[in-house]
């Protein structure tokens, strides 16, 4: 089995890891792949002006390329500096009290930038789909109601942060986390398994939106990826 298989097989690949050196067939592999991975930046899976007009291209290349770049890089120098062995993202946010600031804010933002640029498509139609459409209507009356509630809680987020909508207990919640938190940090007071997210910084949104975060709110729920969102909330 070559290298890239194992990582598929282990689950190592889905986990946003990658090996930085080459082996030798018989060296032992666990070991090599616990001390020489590294948190990466995931491809996006669109290019830079796919969700215009709603999210313009230059935003959205400065997001990826500097500030998500940016978490990854740091998270990585973080987890050097404090002898932290990369494994799993989400087991890293489960344990979070445990790590300095750094790992806190740059795994964060790591975490929440991957899931986000997953969550939007260019051409979506705005409309939830499969159970999870089923799931809104029922935790929130309707998908009217349900944006309703989302808005507000990206809207009234003050400063920097995230608005989420979590299954927690098999039910929907919606709420907002301040920096690079997120729901499933056991430091957070909103807590749940994430199935959407929406970035309220305002380098997400000020070039074209400045102050008009609302706007910005708006437009961006024309760019939600509802297939992404049901399959989040349908796996496990
Ligand atoms: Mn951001």
């Amino acid at each position: 089995m070559d290298r890239r298989n194992f990582l598929k097989k282990s689950g190592l690949a889905t986990a946003g890891l990658v090996v930085a050196s080459q082996l030798s067939p018989v060296e032992s592999l666990a070991e090599k792949i616990e001390n020489e991975t590294q948190f990466v930046l995931p491809k996006l899976p669109y290019d830079f002006k796919a969700l215009e007009p709603h999210i313009d291209a230059l935003t959205m290349e400065i997001h990826y390329t500097r500030h998500h770049k940016a978490y990854v890089d740091n998270l990585n120098k973080a987890c050097a500096d404090n002898k932290i062995k990369v494994g799993s993202i989400e087991e890293l946010l489960s344990n979070i009290s445990k790590y300095p600031a750094a790992v806190r804010n740059n795994g964060g933002g790591h975490y929440n930038h991957s899931l986000f640029w997953k969550l939007m498509q260019a051409n979506g139609d705005g409309l939830p789909k499969g159970p999870v459409f089923e799931a809104i209507n029922n935790s929130f009356g309707s998908f009217d109601a349900m944006k309703l509630k989302f808005s507000e809680a990206a809207k009234s987020r003050f400063g920097s942060g995230w608005a989420w909508l979590v299954v927690r207990d098999g039910k929907l919640d919606i709420g907002s986390t301040p920096n690079q938190d997120n729901p499933l940090m056991d430091i957070s007071e909103f807590k749940g398994k994430p199935i959407l997210a929406l970035d309220v910084w305002e380098h997400a949104y000020y070039l074209k939106y400045q102050n008009k975060r609302v706007d910005y709110i708006t437009a961006w729920f024309n760019t939600i990826n509802w297939e992404m969102v049901n399959e989040l909330y349908t796996s496990k």
